[in-house]
């Protein structure tokens, strides 16, 4: 299996630590989506990594969906519930802390690949209100639990660390760690994991 991916994607690293954690073997494949070579198209139509591409050929894209067929591989280190209410409330945090990665990466994309004069100051304002209340609810929801979901490791605490630590990547000006000392925390500990620390972004 190979995946398609940059160092720099929150959304790569999100496919790396599942692969990891599941111990699935696979090669990484380097691809700069944004270059006006990139052969990205080929395999995701949408043109954005992270893309899986099965031995048979076969493409899987969105980190969401290739988590979900990962986690159904090998039993080893289930990171998605069974039972369906379960099942949804880690999905619903994958889903928060992918929804504020969005929001981090339009923000980046709205104030580096365009000149200033074409900045718009309140989409970048409603992106960045996006992150406020997502740190919020992921606090309240944390709380002072070790993992975000039943007290076991799960793709939810893969989500929110992605998304955790990709704020101190592009965003270091945000004090979120002395607003949410429960986060911090958090990340601190999720960071010591070798799954973590073999894939800081970069
Ligand atoms: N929902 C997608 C988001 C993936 C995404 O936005 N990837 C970025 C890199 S961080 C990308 O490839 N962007 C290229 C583009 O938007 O054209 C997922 O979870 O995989």
């Amino acid at each position: 299996m190979k995946l398609i991916g940059s160092l720099s994607s929150p959304f790569v690293r999100k496919v790396r630590i599942v692969m990891a954690e599941k111990r699935i073997d696979y090669q990484l494949v380097l691809e700069n989506v944004w270059a006006a070579d990139t052969a990205i198209d080929d395999c995701n139509p949408l043109g954005k990594v992270p893309c899986v591409v099965m031995d048979d050929g076969d493409a899987l894209f969105d980190s969401r969906v290739i988590c979900e067929y990962l986690d159904t591989l090998t039993p080893v280190g289930k990171l998605i519930p069974q039972p369906s209410r379960e099942r949804a409330a880690v999905r619903c945090c994958e889903a928060l802390a992918d929804g504020m990665l969005d929001a981090a990466v339009l923000i980046r994309l709205e104030t580096t690949l365009r000149d200033e004069a074409q900045r718009n100051a309140a989409w970048v304002e409603r992106q960045q209100r996006k992150i406020d209340t997502g740190l919020r609810a992921m606090a309240e929801g944390l709380a002072d639990k070790p993992w975000c979901h039943a007290n076991a490791f799960t793709l939810a605490d893969i989500g929110l660390g992605c998304a955790l630590s990709y704020l101190d990547f592009r965003m270091p000006q945000l004090d979120w760690r002395g607003a949410y000392p429960n986060l911090a925390k958090y990340l601190d500990k999720l960071s010591q994991r070798p799954s973590f620390a073999e894939t800081v972004l970069q």
